[in-house]
């Protein structure tokens, strides 16, 4: 299964992908909802009483990669954080952060958005 990104031709799973793993269900994660084109489970390291990160099923290194290959699926990645936010009792109020790039924080290369919530949130972010 293959798509094209920047006019190159790319496989839609990577076998060495820590995200594309849990999508395949290869490595276990807690699962709070998905759709057919993104899920959402919870960070292995949470940042708040609520860290869940979404990630589109697809293999996409980060959000803008996503944005150029369907801007349908980053609106699902969002969605179903909003959907995820309303599981969770947030209210309304909550964080969502895709780090892009290792000078941002960005440690797995599967585009992933960050929903946290539960507590009060500084700004500007550290
Ligand atoms: P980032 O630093 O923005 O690339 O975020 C990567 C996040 O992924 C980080 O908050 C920790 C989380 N994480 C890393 N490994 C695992 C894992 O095996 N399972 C889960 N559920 N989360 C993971």
């Amino acid at each position: 299964d293959r798509f094209t990104v920047g006019g190159m031709s790319a496989a839609a799973t990577d076998p060495d992908c820590l995200f594309c793993r849990i999508v395949a269900g290869e490595i276990p994660a807690e699962v709070v909802a998905e759709t057919d084109t993104s899920l959402a489970f919870r960070d292995v390291s949470p940042q708040a009483p609520t860290h869940v990160l979404v990630v589109p099923r697809r293999h996409v290194a980060d959000a803008g990669e996503l944005a150029d290959v369907s801007p349908t699926e980053l609106a699902e990645v969002t969605l179903l954080a909003r959907t995820v936010a309303q599981q969770e009792g947030l209210d309304g109020d909550y964080r969502l952060v895709f780090n892009t790039g290792p000078g941002a924080g960005q440690s797995v290369f599967h585009a992933h958005l960050h929903l946290l919530g539960g507590r009060a949130m500084k700004w500007p972010p550290g």
